[in-house]
């Protein structure tokens, strides 16, 4: 392979690749995006585009990235802002170059003031975030004071590292230039996201100017949305599928994903929106029925098959569907333990959504990684299983799928898998290894250390037995029989 970066040769593309309609010329970036990573560049930034391909229009994106290198901007900038979306299952491949993007900012070229400056500019009228659970700094619904990087950002909020310091800062130099209301929108998954991401802006903007954090409440909405479509991080494979699909041109901003996409969001902007229902998106009063949904399901699913199927053997998410032991008591899950803790919305039958979402799981062509989705659990758990969990406790319902998971959890994080080590990402990591280091060999005292910490297992939860003893339970067993028989022996 050569590293030699060459930019698309748009004349020679497949006939096949379709390419944008509308006039990109006239684009402005009236939305901010922060967080430009697979996700985004397939669901939110796709959504626009389609939007643009309906009305045309001045509703560009500008995205915005606080880690990393600015290398793969600079290759974005060098195409125009184009990039290829494959969007693929085992029955079709549909392949375009989007186009709603029309400008970046990375930190570690650009430096924190330009960011700043750009939030305050009087076109932007939409900061939307695709930041990941941790992003957002929230413990107990409330902005995480003790993480320290919140800490660094509190006492230097002219130079923030985090998304939220970033927007704060942006708004009170909007405030500053009296340059108008605006939205911002949380696009991740986790419950309420619209109100949590408020809360923590509010909150870190109260600890440094109580005025602007009166201006906040006044110009600022934060609607939640619940965002959903499979997008898993590139592999080689993915690469080279992309490359065959541009007829041996390389995108290194090229991405592949499903083509199921969902987008439910609060309709609540301070400063205009895009038409995004010419894109299908369903703009409603209340998101929170769909957010909840489909964190149970699909995302609790997603994580039971992460953990359970990692540690059986299984690399990809399809694979755990050609196992009928996984396939099977992932709809028991879904359906049996899930389906009983959640307010549906109205026209939703969830034994199909259930049935619907095995389907999209088995798509052989994602090829998702359960390491993958196995990141971040700390972050990821309460609003997938533990509140459930919760819900079966009061009711005094069977749920032995969700304390399933959470043993698979507490054997993943030990990093060995058939007597060879793996690396767990979580923002807790250090803490977790710590814990496994110094209590791993005794398996009391190490699920009771996983169990104080309290930012992942409430203390309601902990302080009832029919839980803990659940879990020890789930811990051995997986610890003892392997995780693909421990599933098998859910019954
Ligand atoms: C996954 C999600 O990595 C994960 O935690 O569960 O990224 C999932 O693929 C999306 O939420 C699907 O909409």
């Amino acid at each position: 392979m050569t590293n030699e970066f060459k930019p698309l040769d748009l004349a020679a593309l497949p006939e096949n690749v379709k390419r944008p309609s509308y006039d990109r010329k006239a684009l402005r970036p009236r939305i901010v995006h922060i967080g430009f990573g697979a996700f985004a560049r397939a669901h939110i930034a796709m959504h626009l585009h389609e939007t643009l391909e309906a009305h045309g229009g001045d509703w560009g994106m500008r995205v915005v990235e606080l880690f990393g290198t600015a290398n793969l901007f600079d290759k974005l900038a060098a195409n125009d802002h184009l990039y290829t979306l494959v969007e693929t299952s085992d029955e079709a491949t549909n392949t375009r170059l989007l186009g709603a993007v029309c400008e970046n900012q990375h930190i570690a070229r650009d430096g924190i003031d330009k960011l700043v400056n750009g939030l305050a500019e009087p076109q932007v009228s939409i900061i939307s975030l695709t930041i990941t659970e941790k992003g957002y700094c929230v413990k107990s619904d409330a902005l995480d004071t003790d993480n320290p990087i919140i800490q660094h950002d509190l006492q230097n909020p002219q130079a923030p590292k985090t998304a939220i310091g970033l927007i704060v800062a942006g708004l009170a130099k909007r405030k500053a230039e009296g340059n108008g209301p605006l939205t911002v929108l949380s696009c991740d998954n986790l419950p309420h996201n619209g109100k949590l991401c408020g809360i923590a802006v509010r909150q870190f903007a109260a600890h440094v100017d109580a005025d602007l954090a009166a201006w906040i409440e006044e110009n600022v909405t934060f609607p939640s949305t619940m965002v959903d479509r499979i997008v898993p991080a590139l592999t080689d494979e993915a690469r080279a599928e992309i490359k065959t699909a541009l007829g041996g041109q390389t995108d290194l901003n090229g991405i592949i994903c499903e083509p199921f996409r969902q987008w439910v969001v609060e309709d609540d902007f301070k400063a205009g929106r895009p038409q995004y229902e010419a894109a299908g998106a369903q703009l409603v009063a209340d998101v929170e029925p769909f957010e909840e949904m489909k964190l149970r399901t699909l995302n609790g699913c997603h994580s039971f098959l992460a953990y359970l199927g990692f540690l059986g053997g299984k690399e990809t998410i399809s694979d755990c569907m050609a196992d009928d032991v996984y396939a099977s008591h992932a709809r028991k899950l879904m359906v049996d333990e899930q389906r009983p803790t959640l307010h549906v919305p109205g026209e939703v039958d969830l034994i199909a959504y259930a049935d619907m979402l095995l389907k999209r799981f088995a798509n052989s062509k994602l090829k998702h990684r359960t390491w993958q989705i196995a990141s971040d659990g700390t972050q990821k758990m309460p609003q997938r299983w533990l509140n459930s969990v919760r819900f079966h406790l009061a009711h005094g319902t069977d749920h032995r799928h969700l304390i399933l998971g959470v043993g698979g959890w507490m054997n993943y994080i030990r990093a060995e898998r058939n007597g060879e080590t793996y690396e767990i990402q979580d923002p807790m990591k250090d803490r977790l290894a710590q814990i496994v280091k110094e209590q791993g060999n005794d398996p009391q005292a190490y699920v009771n250390a996983l169990l104080a910490l309290d930012n992942v297992f409430a203390k309601d939860l902990v302080a009832n037995p029919a839980f803990t003893v659940a879990i020890h339970a789930a811990y051995a067993a997986v610890a003892e029989k392997g995780a693909r028989q421990a599933v098998a022996d859910l019954g």
